[in-house]
């Protein structure tokens, strides 16, 4: 037996492609991955391990499962700069996460006036305005019309924030980012409960917070895919993310999906509220204003190798990441290796869904010499994913939001992953 990984479609005796060479263990030799701290231990073959000697913890001990606690430093990236008081964030950890789905405890948070502690039995939804019977719900009533479930990405469109790259790694960069399946009923089926009267344009969502989060949302989106979310990933949603009940519009910038929302006033017009004024419009260079930058256009980042990693040895490395599109499927996922003279495509994990995260892979081997890796994606649409300085040149620096810039990674002769533009 050898500890040699092989492919799937080789026979186990064949030896023709062997991922692992350098650095991997042979029966007698050094451990895979290993530091030399942990090949002190005794737990390691051909020794039966501690933990194999007397029954585990019996099941019961957590009532709600936590991580192990060697994954301790699998946490949500809070800035040390910033005072995380009432306008606060928290970035996901993308670099250390797989697949496509973020867990709750994981997922990226911002919020603009604290996490109000809400009693779902005191918590209403008010629809009102343009509409033939105003209407009041309790999150019970919500629950009594048809449901549904879909997994979307959600986005601030402030991720990363800067025309300037700072940060060190992947979550640094773009961790306000995140992908879940929601579930709740259709906008659409509630707007019907009600019914809209000729002229109904945009509704206006307000959230029960303290910044009373305020968007107008024109009437084709909530007519299109737009939810009212009471679940997330299976359980309710939690307090952060907008327990009991929050707006979710798939594609849309994040600040549109008011959590802890309380209001839906159906209008002819846009209501101009700070966060589609004062904030969240794009100054371009001639001094006229990008209004309303809805969608999150393409990107993608490359989590694996990303910064703040090292390459453990010169050889076969997997480079993966993530690609999303507000505009619906990510139809390609091109990946460079040698700072950008040529792009590869990278292979598209199933299921590639709409406004999702896709999961894209590419082999790769590692001559050991210094290298630059990048991503960009490229949507159904056919939009594709430019460069920081493409980027600036078309939108200016009058303004942070929108920035989908690709973000290259300088890989050291030693293996060690930075950020490239920083
Ligand atoms: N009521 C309310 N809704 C809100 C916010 C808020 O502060 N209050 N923040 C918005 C912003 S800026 C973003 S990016 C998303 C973040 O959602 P999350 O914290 O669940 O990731 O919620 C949006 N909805
Ligand atoms: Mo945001």
């Amino acid at each position: 037996m050898s500890s040699t990984i092989r492919s799937d479609d080789d026979p186990v005796t064949a030896t023709r492609r062997r991922f692992l060479t350098a650095g991997t263990a042979a029966l007698g030799g050094a451990v895979v991955g290993a530091g030399a701290a942990a090949a002190e231990t005794d737990n390691l073959p051909p020794n039966v391990p501690e933990w194999m000697k007397a029954p585990g913890e019996p099941t019961g001990g957590q009532l709600y499962g936590t991580p192990s606690p060697f994954e301790k430093g699998v946490v949500r990236n809070i800035s040390t700069t910033l005072k995380q008081y009432i306008s606060a964030s928290s970035r996901s950890p993308l670099q250390d996460l797989d697949g496509i789905i973020t867990p709750n405890g994981l997922f990226y948070e911002r919020h603009h006036g604290g996490v109000p502690a809400i009693d779902p039995a005191q918590h209403r939804l008010m629809l009102h305005g343009l509409v033939e019977r105003p209407l009041i719900f309790t999150i019970e009533d919500l629950r009594r019309f048809p449901s549904e479930s879909r997994i979307h990405f959600l986005e601030c469109s402030g991720n990363p924030g800067y025309s300037k790259p700072y940060g060190k790694t992947a979550s640094d960069l773009v961790g306000l980012v995140s992908c879940a399946e929601w579930t709740g009923v259709s906008l659409k089926l509630v707007l019907q409960e009600a019914g809209l009267k000729p002229g109904a344009k945009w509704v206006v969502a307000e959230g029960a917070d303290a910044a009373a989060l305020t968007r107008s949302i024109p009437i084709e989106k909530c007519l299109e895919d737009a939810i009212l979310v009471y679940s997330q990933n299976g359980e309710r949603l939690r307090p952060q993310q907008g327990y009991p009940l929050r707006l979710f519009l798939p594609g849309f910038e994040g600040n549109m999906s008011v959590k802890w929302l309380r209001r839906l006033h159906v209008t002819a017009e846009p209501v101009y509220s700070r966060e589609e004024t004062s904030k969240y419009t794009d100054l371009l260079p001639d001094g006229t204003a990008r209004e309303f930058s809805f969608y999150m256009e393409a990107k993608s980042i490359i989590t694996r190798p990303s910064g703040g990693q090292r390459l453990s040895a010169p050889g076969f490395h997997e480079i993966t990441g993530i690609a999303w599109s507000g505009h619906g499927k990510i139809a390609r996922v091109e990946v460079s290796v040698d700072d950008g003279r040529s792009w590869q495509d990278a292979r598209l994990q199933e299921p590639v869904l709409t406004r999702a995260f896709t999961r894209f892979r590419l082999p790769w081997q590692w001559d050991g010499k210094p290298a630059m890796i990048q991503s960009r994606a490229i949507d159904e649409t056919g939009y594709v994913q430019p460069t920081l300085a493409e980027l600036l040149a078309v939108r200016g620096e009058n303004y942070f939001y929108h920035n989908n810039a690709i973000w290259p990674w300088r890989i050291d002769d030693n293996g060690e992953v930075t950020n490239a533009l920083a």
